[in-house]
């Protein structure tokens, strides 16, 4: 119970987008504090998703910062990994997803890593999300709600996928917290709308489903060991410091398992589509129903 209120208290935000959107200078925003490195001429962009935690407007807010899915040299799989794999099964996923864009004209790259987002994450994903527009220094006179209505059909269409709707930060003022302010009421309101809820198992397409739900298996399979390898901590650590041990512990334990059951599933794949092939070859198992129910209901099926 003690760590169910700790969640309903915490906010998780992830922050996407592709790089260079302004994700890193928003999540510093957000925090009032220099809490990402966003200087883009330092070569030192976002390579691994980041946790800072802050208090914003006397809520406890956690923000992932992510790499960009279109980072120059960056290779979209492995990004898209390393963002899945950053959202542990030990500690709830985020509740709210944050769309950072840069105002301005819906551009094929925008309409690509909406496509890689809905890929990672699944169709639901639009539910949790709110589109932050970043660069409100270019609005001018205007309002953030005239850009839109000026804007073209794709854009608009867009955002209306997006139940927590749009917001706009100038984040080269970010001292200026009544930006902030309308944007925490906006997540506190998609929060209620999903229940309370974070993004969990369920939501995701099968595949990413599939790896969690055998990685949980390994894992409550290898619990007596981790616990050993917990106890033996325990006696070497106490306080904080114990606290970061367990952390960094089961951060390792839980890429094993992801890498062990990525492997399994791997491999079965492989043997059932060798079993299938050297099946059809050999005319035996032609009308044999409950092969290919399993293949089917195992979700391995290669066809
Ligand atoms: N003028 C202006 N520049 C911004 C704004 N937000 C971000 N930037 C700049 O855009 C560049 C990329 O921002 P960054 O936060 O690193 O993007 P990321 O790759 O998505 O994390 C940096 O040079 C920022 O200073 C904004 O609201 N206005
Ligand atoms: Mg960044």
């Amino acid at each position: 119970n003690i760590q169910n209120m700790k969640y309903t208290t915490h906010n998780k935000i992830m922050l996407l987008g592709k790089s260079g959107a302004g994700k890193s200078s928003s999540g510093n925003t957000i925090l009032k504090r220099t809490a990402f490195t966003s200087d883009m001429r330092l070569k030192r962009v976002t390579a691994h998703c980041e946790k800072e935690v802050g208090l914003v407007e006397d809520r406890q807010v956690a923000i992932i910062d992510t790499p960009g899915l279109f980072e120059k040299d960056g290779n979209k799989d492995e990004i898209m990994r390393e963002i899945l794999m950053r959202i542990k099964l030990q500690e709830p996923g985020p509740h709210i997803f944050v769309l950072v864009v840069p105002l301005g004209r819906m551009t094929q790259e925008d309409h690509d890593t909406n496509t890689l987002i809905e890929a990672m994450f699944g169709p639901r994903v639009w539910d949790y999300t709110i589109v932050l527009f970043t660069h409100g220094d270019r609005l001018d006179k205007k309002t953030i709600n005239d850009v839109i209505s000026e804007s073209d059909d794709n854009l608009c269409n867009f955002i209306r996928k997006c139940s927590g709707g749009f917001h706009v930060f100038n984040n080269k003022t970010p001292e200026d917290q009544t930006q902030v302010t309308p944007l925490m009421k906006k997540i506190q309101t998609l929060i209620a709308l999903n229940g309370g809820g974070y993004y969990k198992t369920e939501l995701y397409p099968r595949k990413e489903r599939k790896i969690r739900e055998r990685q949980e298996s390994i894992l409550a399979e290898e619990a007596a060991s981790i616990l050993k390898k917990e106890e033996n901590l325990k006696t070497k650590f106490e306080g904080e410091e114990l606290n970061m041990k367990m952390k960094v512990l089961w951060m390792k334990e839980e890429e094993r398992a992801r890498k062990k059951a990525e492997n399994q599933i791997r491999n079965r794949k492989v043997l059932n589509c060798f079993l299938l092939v050297t099946c059809l070859l050999s005319g035996s198992c032609f009308g044999d129903v409950h092969f290919f129910h399993i293949l089917y209901y195992e979700g391995i099926c290669c066809f």
